[in-house]
């Protein structure tokens, strides 16, 4: 697994995450029509959720709340959960990588900026699974031996 090291914390219970390779075309659709009653979807292009949560994205100084949503696409969203402003998404590429510090803290990887990232309800380990997951379906030959 790309975001675990022998000295990383054990990962607590899963918090609903739905693993893409499970999914098929119909079972995709029949989430999306539940979905539609969600106040994320408008601002996910269409694209399924497979996780969400709030997270904190340091830049520079200070740190701002955002609701991440990872997607099928794959996509990584970030939204202002007081405006609800979609403010931004990281951008995917073979080279992303996730990488975590702790249950809280844990940084994605990309050429040009590396994420600096912290969920207030510990589920940094989840979000590194998650997300590694979604990036071996979508870059399987980046998946390192
Ligand atoms: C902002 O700081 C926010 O952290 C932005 O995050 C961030 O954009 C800006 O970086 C940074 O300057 P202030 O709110 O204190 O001004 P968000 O877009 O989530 O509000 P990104 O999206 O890039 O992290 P710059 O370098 O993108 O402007």
């Amino acid at each position: 697994m790309l975001c675990q090291t022998s000295n990383t914390p054990t990962r607590k219970k899963s918090d609903g995450n739905r693993n893409l390779a499970n999914l098929d075309s119909s079972e995709i659709e029949r989430r999306l029509e539940l979905q539609k009653l969600d106040k994320w979807h408008n601002l996910v292009e269409g694209n399924l959720i497979l996780k969400q949560g709030l997270v904190d994205k340091r830049k520079g100084l200070f740190a701002r709340r955002r609701m991440f949503l990872l997607t099928v696409g794959p996509n990584l969203y970030y939204v202002d959960p007081a405006t609800m402003v979609l403010k931004g998404r990281i951008p995917w590429s073979a080279e992303l990588r996730t990488e975590p510090k702790n249950f809280k803290i844990f940084f994605v990887h990309t050429p040009n900026r590396t994420y600096y990232l912290e969920d207030p309800e510990g589920y940094a380990l989840e979000w590194c699974k998650s997300i590694d997951e979604v990036h071996a379906y979508y870059f399987p030959q980046s998946v390192l031996p």
